[in-house]
C-alpha cells in the first residue's frame, strides 16, 4: 500500500500547513486574526491577539497589506463620552501579556481598500515589529457585522466605520 501511505502523508502535511496558518513567526505568535468584510474604497479593520514568547518587550510599529492603500495602527479613546479612533505610533507587546486587538480597542485600520474584502476569503497582512522584524499573517475575513467578542458598533471619528 505504498501509494495509500504517500497519500496519507500528503494529507497530514496539508493539515499541518493549515494548522500553522495563524502565523507562527518566532518569537511572536499571532492568534486568531480576523478582519471585517468591506467594500472597495471603504475601510476595514483587522484584529488579533499577539503573544510575545521572548523575555523582551517588542512593539508593533507598522503594518501593510496589498488590499489597502493605507494601513494604520489605531486605538479607541473616550472623548467627551464618545468613543473615537486615534492613530498610535506603536502597539506594545510585553512578554507574558499578549496584546489584544479587538473591536472598540486597539486595531489595525485598513484604509481605502484596493478591492472588496469578502467574507470567507483570507488576506495577507504584514506586521512590522521593532525587534522581531516583519511577520506576514493570513487573516480570515468575517462578516461585515462581525464583532468578535460581542462588542457592538461604536462611534468612530474621522468618518471611519468598522
Ligand atoms: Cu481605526
Amino acid at each position: 500500500m505504498p501509494t495509500t501511505r504517500r497519500l496519507l502523508l500528503s494529507a497530514i502535511a496539508a493539515l499541518a500547513g493549515v494548522a500553522s496558518t495563524p502565523a507562527r513567526a518566532e518569537p511572536l505568535v499571532v492568534h486568531e486574526p480576523w478582519a471585517r468584510a468591506a467594500l472597495q474604497g471603504r475601510t476595514s479593520a483587522a484584529y488579533m491577539t499577539i503573544e510575545n514568547t521572548t523575555d523582551t518587550l517588542d512593539r508593533l510599529v507598522a503594518a501593510a497589506s496589498p488590499v489597502a492603500r493605507v494601513v494604520e495602527l489605531h486605538t479607541h479613546i473616550l472623548d467627551g463620552g464618545v468613543m473615537r479612533m486615534r492613530p498610535v505610533t506603536a502597539i506594545e507587546v510585553n512578554p507574558g501579556e499578549p496584546a489584544v486587538l479587538r473591536p472598540g480597542g486597539l486595531h489595525i485600520m485598513l484604509i481605502d481598500l484596493a478591492r472588496p474584502l469578502r467574507q470567507g476569503e483570507t488576506i495577507p497582512l504584514t506586521l512590522r515589529f521593532e525587534r522581531a522584524g516583519e511577520v506576514t499573517v493570513q487573516v480570515p475575513v468575517l462578516a461585515a457585522g462581525a464583532t468578535g467578542h460581542g462588542h457592538g458598533h461604536g462611534q468612530h471619528g474621522g468618518g471611519h466605520r468598522h
